[in-house]
């Protein structure tokens, strides 16, 4: 006999299968008296499916869930090296990977008795995807992810390397700690998971991508991804190995650019393998949660003593449809939030206020 719990799994996964199948919802929301904030796009109020139980879904998107979220708006696109360069010149602020590494915040994310590394490995620095540079001579020694002292949002591949042609490019080697500061800076805040997979989502129901099912319709590229063989050959034949300026691709049904691609995304939810099983199994009375903000504490496997881990969304252009395919809409990803990495940025959100007036973003901020 099953359980009354699992009697309502049961359910929940029959109306969720029903909703899944479903021909996107159309999305509309007429309001005369918004006014939207520079920069941002309007995500109305609604109940949508969170999640895939799709085949490719991997384990940490299962199962498909209903979420209930009200309206709020988000950023149209990543947010670039210009405006956080006028983030950190507005407050002075120091990124993560431009300050020393401080070993006891480090060791407590490692396994006990974790050995201290030389001194030198403790230099300023970040994560750097290294691709071969020459394409006709690929070896998987000169491909891969390497740590870079005084790699940073500056200096993207490391010293020499810089940012001033790519000021519309989006800002990398951001922790979550660089990211929430620059939200916050801009009176807006992070997104949930939840309002990030949303605003992914509108206007597509359950399909893999924020454009549809066919990751190339038509043979038009609609997101800045991998082309090639990963990781020792991206051929760019969407137009961009590394990062592209914001914007370079069609935005989706809500008008937000570049959900998929580009970079990764912070989000401002703690990371679980686990955390929609338990959503669907905690639920008091089988309602959509409202609001979702994600677990109290994250539990990565890959990252079992690192619990502060936060969700990334979006996939970026090192993304190859062999390898992970997360630039699909419910993929998930997570990182520690003192980690800094070139393929990872982030962009906001803003709620609504009962005086809008109020939620409007600080003179000068973006
Ligand atoms: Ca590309």
């Amino acid at each position: 006999m099953p359980s009354p719990v699992s009697l309502l799994i049961l359910a929940l996964g029959l109306a969720l299968g029903q909703a899944a199948s479903d021909p996107p919802p159309a999305e509309s929301e007429a309001d005369s008296t918004r006014t939207d904030p520079p920069g941002m796009a309007w995500i109305p109020p609604g109940t949508f499916t969170m999640g895939s139980d799709r085949p490719e879904a991997r384990p940490d998107e299962r199962p498909a869930h209903l979420v209930r979220l009200d309206g709020f708006w988000i950023d149209v696109t990543e947010v670039t090296n210009a405006q956080f360069a006028r983030f950190v010149e507005a407050t002075g602020h120091r990124t993560t990977a431009e300050r020393p590494i401080v070993w006891a915040e480090l060791a407590a994310q490692l396994p006990p008795g974790t050995p201290a590394p030389p001194e030198e490995s403790l230099q300023p620095g970040s994560m750097v995807f290294r691709v071969p540079p020459d394409p006709e001579d690929p070896t998987r020694e000169a491909a891969g992810w390497r740590w870079v002292p005084g790699a940073s949002w500056r200096h993207p591949e490391g010293p020499g390397s810089h940012i001033e042609d790519r000021m519309d490019h989006p800002v990398v080697h951001v922790s979550w700690e660089d990211a929430a500061a620059y939200a916050a800076w801009a009176g807006k805040s992070l997104p949930t998971e939840a309002q990030w997979e949303r605003a992914a989502r509108f206007g597509q129901g359950g399909r893999r991508f924020p454009w549809g099912d066919d990751l190339v319709p038509g043979g038009v590229h609609q997101a800045n991804i991998w082309q090639g063989r990963f990781p020792l050959v991206d051929t760019g034949a969407d137009g961009f190995t590394g990062t592209a300026p914001v914007g370079s691709f069609p935005p989706n049904a809500a008008g937000v650019a570049d959900l998929s691609g580009n970079v990764w995304e912070w989000t401002a939810d703690r990371y679980r393998a686990d955390a929609y099983a338990r959503r669907v199994s905690t639920s008091p009375t089988g309602q959509p949660p409202t609001n979702p903000t994600g677990p109290t504490e994250g539990l990565d496997p890959r990252m079992p003593h690192a619990t502060r881990t936060h969700v990334q969304k979006g996939g970026s252009f090192l993304c190859h449809a062999s390898y992970c395919s997360s630039y699909r809409s419910s993929a998930r990803m997570s990182s520690t939030p003192d980690s800094g990495m070139s393929h990872l940025g982030f962009r906001c959100v803003m709620v609504r206020e009962p005086d809008s007036s109020s939620t409007m973003a600080p003179s000068g901020a973006p």
